[in-house]
């Protein structure tokens, strides 16, 4: 079902959900639920692929800590950024995709009006206060017909959505924890990034926020 057709009150596509740009919608508190059962999942991931800075292909040490599961993560160096089955830190491949991370990807996929999706690709960024991502296009992906599901988890964030060119003004959001968000179609190759995260305590992230970003990516 397309997020725009929405009917009566207590529809499919609930009263909570917004529709951000073409393509794009908000699914408000979706993993609200499953927090806890996704962090869990996510200590697990970590103990074998721990949460590292990545280098830039400028030089710059990324503020956001990342790690990834699933058969393919990104990947950032001097070399540039890319996937790669195989997790440059352990020299092993990443861990494998939760069914549980799979399962909502799926699910929040197909209320964003994309069904069939196939996500290979679980980047999991780690924010800690002050931490940000400064405005980029995702493209490191060969298919650009896959949308991109992303979960917070934790502190909220003020998430910044722009349009195709870097000068146009960005939209702001907050996101919190539990909200998930669905990218696709015309609003898969815009600009957008994440302002600093402010200082905070949530009860299931501590001081951290936490986001997970499936993709297609092979
Ligand atoms: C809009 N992560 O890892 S996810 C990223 O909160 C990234 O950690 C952010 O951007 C975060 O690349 C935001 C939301 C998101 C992801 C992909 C998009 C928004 C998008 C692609 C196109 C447009
Ligand atoms: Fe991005």
């Amino acid at each position: 079902m397309s997020p725009n057709q929405g009917g009566a009150i207590g529809d499919l596509f609930a009263e909570r959900n917004e529709v951000l740009a073409d393509g794009a919608v908000l699914l408000r508190g979706l993993a609200r639920d499953d927090a806890h059962d996704l962090l869990a999942a996510l200590h697990d991931i970590v103990s074998v692929a721990p949460f590292r800075h990545m280098i830039t292909p400028g030089g710059y040490r990324m503020s956001v800590a990342m790690t990834n599961c699933g058969t393919a993560g990104w990947v950032s160096d001097k070399q540039g950024y890319r996937y790669d089955a195989i997790d440059p830190e352990t020299e092993q491949p990443w861990p494998s995709m939760p069914s549980l991370f799979r399962n909502l990807a799926v699910r929040a996929a197909d209320e964003g009006g994309y069904s069939d999706f196939e996500p290979d690709a679980c980047l999991i960024n780690r924010y800690e206060p002050g931490a940000r991502l400064t405005l980029h296009q995702d493209k490191n992906e060969r298919d650009f017909r896959a949308p991109i599901v992303s979960v917070s988890l934790g502190l909220p964030a003020t998430f910044q959505f722009g349009g195709l060119r870097r000068s146009e003004r960005p939209q702001r959001y907050k996101l919190l924890s539990g909200d998930v968000a669905v990218w696709g179609g015309a609003s898969r190759r815009c600009f957008h990034g994440v302002a600093p995260l402010a200082k905070g305590c949530d009860p299931v992230t501590g001081e951290f926020r936490f986001n997970l970003t499936f993709r297609k990516a092979l």
